[in-house]
């Protein structure tokens, strides 16, 4: 690399600038094209920051016509993501990268996903990745860990590696040890499919975009007041009704139980658990439309269409209610590989707290009925919370007492603090998509808190992870999304990942810029925040 300085430096720079042979890097820096593809990413560039790097200098891979993918031999999961990581490459680099069983366990060229050989810090989820000018070697104990390790090799090559299409390269990876694995079990997205409905093609983009930064679980909001999005064999009009329309009164939709389950085997292949929220007893009008005799009173309200909450409940004094739960809760949980059902159980104004607790605490049993863990947003824990349902805290402040005292009592806790995770919530005054009511956020502020150390009273033992809830009353598009979602959801999940030890906003803010180039290859619609200076070619 060369680096330009001084008089003489100067004068190079011009001619070489004249030439179109330097493209002006970061500040002083300059280096010509070809130097800036084959200077690596440092491994200080990962996003979520990785917990231990070790770089050896002067040392790179560089990924070519000749390499091959290497799998843990007799792995069909293992052989999933090599073939993952060859469809990744194989568009940008145009090279095969053929796919093939790796013959030993210390391999001497190409790129190796094994399952042997990994430390037990990587644990389940995490990885080894050792990178020297042979071979890469990816070590996990278990497939998902081979995937998280394939997000920080595809982050280590330049951002040109994203596109679709065969790009020049070179394509050097830079070499030395990484050891990584995630603070937090639990590091969630949320899809509000229910405000506004999202076909299929736009859930699994999104699924791969959670992907990139070692998300493990997508917490689809399927059904509210404005619409239910799920087909219910036993209920159908449920969608054929209640999923006919949206906020604004636009055409609605649905999911059939094969888009449901094409959805759930995508989120599957990029080790993501769907996570079924069917929100209940409040945020439930679209039910109510649907079917006259779940309503108390006989009579099916009208579909609503607005952005109100708290009008709706079900009627918690009728035995055809539980049924009905319990259908429901059935079929989705047949349909649901993961341990979790969402039940909701916010916003329940309409509903009196007495019956309210005596209704979550029934359905929280026909939930664990159907072999699934409850989760609740955490207004739950004025019911009684069976000792394994979690509750998802939305609050806009550090402290609640309930929530406390139920952590106290064991329930864990997934973190969600409405003025710092809600990616609906406005960047600033200027932004037109999204809401206020819980704050402006932008990307310091989704940044700037310990998930393990922010509710007074519960520690970070109570702290199951994080969730970036995305509610989309005022979002139509997948670039819509986009915006709202990044760069804050990158930010929610190196909270999820990385050590707390390396947590600093003027490094993640240096991290982040540099996501904005392969954004920009992706085609992915981000925010460009003034809080992050954007590198050329982002
Ligand atoms: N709160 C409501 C959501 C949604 C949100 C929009 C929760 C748990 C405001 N409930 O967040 O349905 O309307 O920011």
């Amino acid at each position: 690399m060369k680096v330009y300085g001084g008089r003489r430096g100067l004068a190079s720079l011009l001619l070489a600038l004249s030439t179109g042979l330097a493209t002006v890097g970061y500040g002083a820096l300059s280096i010509t094209p070809a130097e800036a593809a084959v200077t690596p990413v440092p491994f200080s560039s990962v996003v979520p920051a990785v917990a231990v790097s070790t770089p050896t200098s002067g040392v790179t891979y560089g990924i070519g016509a000749a390499t091959t993918i290497y799998t843990e031999p007799g792995s069909t999961a293992a052989a999933s993501v090599g073939g993952y990581l060859a469809g990744l490459l194989r568009p940008s680099t145009g090279y095969p990268l053929p796919v093939t069983a790796a013959s030993g366990s210390s391999p001497s060229d190409g790129i190796s996903l094994l399952l042997s050989g990994a430390p037990s810090s990587a644990g389940n989820e995490g990885y080894q990745m050792d990178v020297t000018a042979d071979a890469i070697v990816i070590r996990a104990n278990r497939p998902a860990g081979l995937f998280a390790g394939v997000q920080t090799l595809r982050q280590l090559l330049p951002a040109a590696a994203e596109s679709t299409t065969a790009q020049p390269g070179p394509w050097p990876v830079a070499g030395g040890r990484i050891v990584d694995y995630p603070r937090f079990a639990y590091r969630g997205a949320m899809l509000d499919v229910a405000r506004h409905f999202f076909p299929v093609s736009t859930v699994e983009r999104y699924i791969d975009e959670i992907a990139l930064y070692k998300i493990n679980h997508l917490h689809l909001h399927l059904s509210d007041d404005q619409g239910w999005r799920i087909a219910v064999n036993s209920w159908p009009d449920l969608a054929v009704h209640g999923g006919s329309t949206a906020v604004g009164g636009g055409a609605g939709g649905y999911y059939t139980q094969a888009d449901y389950q094409q959805i759930v085997d995508h989120a599957a292949s990029r080790h993501i658990t769907i996570v079924p929220e069917i929100d209940m007893p409040g945020h439930t009008n679209a039910a109510l439309a649907s079917y006259a005799e779940l309503n108390c009173n006989g009579v099916a309200p009208p579909l609503y269409t607005g952005t109100d909450v708290g009008f709706s409940s079900l009627c918690t004094s009728k035995e055809l209610t539980y049924t009905f739960i319990d259908q429901v809760v059935g079929e989705l949980a047949a349909l649901t590989p993961g341990p979790y059902v969402h039940i909701g159980g916010d916003e329940a104004s309409s509903t009196q707290p007495a019956d309210y607790a005596a209704f979550i605490n029934r359905v929280q049993q026909i939930v664990a009925a159907h072999g699934k863990t409850v989760v609740g947003w955490h207004d739950i824990v004025n019911a009684t919370p069976l000792p394994s349902t979690v509750a998802q805290f939305w609050g806009t402040t550090s402290r609640n007492a309930a929530v406390t005292s139920a952590a106290q009592r064991g329930t864990k806790i997934i973190m969600s603090p409405a003025n710092l995770t809600y990616l609906d919530m406005k960047y600033n005054s200027r932004t037109t998509l999204g809401q206020n009511w819980a704050a402006y956020i932008d990307v310091k502020n989704a940044y700037g808190w310990n998930p393990g150390a922010y509710l007074s009273g519960v520690g970070e033992s109570s702290v199951l992870g994080v969730e970036a809830p995305l509610w989309t009353e005022t979002l139509k598009t997948l670039p819509d999304l986009e915006y709202m979602a990044f760069p804050r959801l990158p930010a929610i999940a190196e909270l999820g990942w990385s050590p707390y030890s390396t947590h600093d906003w003027k490094a993640f803010g240096q991290r982040l810029g540099a996501q904005g180039p392969r954004w920009r290859v992706m085609g992915l619609n981000y925010y460009r925040s003034t809080q992050v200076t954007w590198p050329a070619g982002s």
